[in-house]
Parts: C-alpha cells; structure tokens; sequence
C-alpha cells in the first residue's frame, strides 16, 4: 500500500514537473533561445567548464547562466566575473534542479533583460549524479559530465544520466596519467548505455578537447535555431510571452 502510494506520488510529481519544462521550453523557443542542462556529480567540472565557455564564447553569443547550487552562491560568483547575467537558485535541501526553480530564474532574466536578445542559456544542475536526470527543466540538450577520478564504473552503475545525455563530456583528462583508469573503458561503458552519445574528452586545465566542445555548442544552436525558424514565421512575435513569462 505504501509503496503503491510513493509510486503516484513520484508519477504526478514527474508529471507536474514535465507540464514546467514544457512551459520553459515554450518560452525558449518563443525567446529564439537554446538551453542546455548541465549535470554530474559533485565537482566533475561543470562550473570550470562554464567558465572556459563563457571566456571563449560569450563574445559572439549572448549568453545567460542558471545556477543551482543548494546553499551557496559560489559558483555564480566565479560565473558573474565573465559579465553574463547569472541567476542563482538555491534548492535548499533539494539534490536537483526542478522545472519551477528554472522557471524562477526565467522570470528574472525576463525582469532584467531582454530574453529574446539572448542565444543561449547554460543551466548548471545541482552536483548529483542521479536526480537531476529525472527532471526535465526544458531544456533542448541535456550534457553530462564525467571526470575520469570518478571511475570506469559509472555509467553502468548510474545508468540514468548517461543514458538521457544528448552530449557527454569525459573531464579532466590531464589527470590520466596520475590515474590506474582506462579511458577506453570508459568510452565503452558509455557506448554500452547510450550508443549514440556525443563524446567529447576534454580538460579545463591543459584546454585539450575544448574546441571540439566549443563546436557542438555552436552547432547546436545553429541548428535549433534553424528548427525554429522552420517551425515558426518570423512574424508570430511571441508578445504576450515576453511581457510576462507566467
Ligand atoms: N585537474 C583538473 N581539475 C579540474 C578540471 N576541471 C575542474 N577541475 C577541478 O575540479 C574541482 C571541481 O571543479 P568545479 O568546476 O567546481 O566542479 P563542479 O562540477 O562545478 O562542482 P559542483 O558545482 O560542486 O557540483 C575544482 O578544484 C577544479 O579546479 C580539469 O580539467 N582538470
Ligand atoms: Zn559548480
Ligand atoms: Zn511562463
């Protein structure tokens, strides 16, 4: 009985959650906006990889930054020195990001600026290795990061996020030689959950991998916008929307 209980419960709240990702998603596209999520474990790279993107990118794309972190806003901090807007949202006691926290920082990007003058908005998930998979917050790709001191293992052994990434990024590369890990492994063990997986080996420190990376982002909001310029004319302007995100 119990368990029949938890089991809805956790579908409306899945439900409830993917209804506030449509909702982004709407707004994303109306924005002329690419959203990626990025998500792993706790200290994987994602904010140092954020700062490597924004240091080279954020001259010819306009860029925006969710950050979640429970308490603190640390990250955000070391993000705001590379003059993007970045809204920080603390989860408190929650492990991910949810559709409606993201919906939060929208809403202040909507309040501050103006969205549709911005190309792409980078989320950074909560450091968590199984949650924030779970809940989509709408964005258009999904990228997960894994860093090789983590362990040949993980994919296999934390299949969900592995398996929903659209781009997977293998993380301090320079660290190999200090580390008994096979790189190859890795690959296969990825291969094996997601066969179809983007993967890019990068590090942050010695800068290998990052054009490769710089080029995916690029490509891949060439191509969304390319979708939404197809999907939609020119003239259906989304006002209401950007007048009031809710
Ligand atoms: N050697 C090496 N260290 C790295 C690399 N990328 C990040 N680090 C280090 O790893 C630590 C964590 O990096 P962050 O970028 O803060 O990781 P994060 O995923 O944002 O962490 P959370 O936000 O806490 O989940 C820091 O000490 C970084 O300097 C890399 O490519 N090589
Ligand atoms: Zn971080
Ligand atoms: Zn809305």
């Amino acid at each position: 009985m119990h368990q029949t209980f938890d089991a809805a419960l956790g579908i409306n709240l899945l439900h409830a959650n993917q209804r506030g990702a449509d909702h982004n998603r709407a707004h994303f596209d109306q924005w002329g906006i690419t959203c990626f999520n990025l998500m792993s474990s706790p200290g994987a790279g994602k904010t140092a990889l954020l700062e490597k993107t924004l240091a080279a990118l954020s001259q010819d794309l306009k860029i925006a930054v969710i950050e979640g972190d429970m308490t603190t806003e640390l990250d955000a901090e070391r993000l705001r020195q590379y003059g993007v807007p970045v809204m920080a949202i603390n989860t408190g006691r929650a492990c991910h990001l949810d559709a409606k926290m993201v919906a939060g920082g929208l809403h202040q990007l909507a309040q501050e600026y103006v969205p549709a003058e911005f190309d792409l908005v980078l989320v950074e998930n909560v450091g968590n290795l199984v949650c924030p998979a779970e809940f989509e917050v709408g964005e258009h790709a999904k990228v997960a990061l894994l860093s090789l001191t983590e362990g040949e293992d993980k994919p296999l052994k934390y299949p969900i996020m592995f398996q929903e990434a659209d781009c997977l990024l293998i993380t301090k590369l320079d660290l190999a030689p200090y580390l008994d890990i096979d790189l190859a492994r890795i690959e296969a063990n990825v291969r094996q959950i997601n066969p179809d997986v983007t993967l890019i080996p990068v590090s942050t420190k010695t800068g290998e991998g990052l054009d490769c990376w710089f080029s995916w982002v690029r490509s891949q909001v060439a191509s969304q916008t390319t979708l939404r310029l197809e999907a939609r004319p020119l003239e259906a302007k989304p006002d209401a929307l950007i007048a009031s995100p809710h």
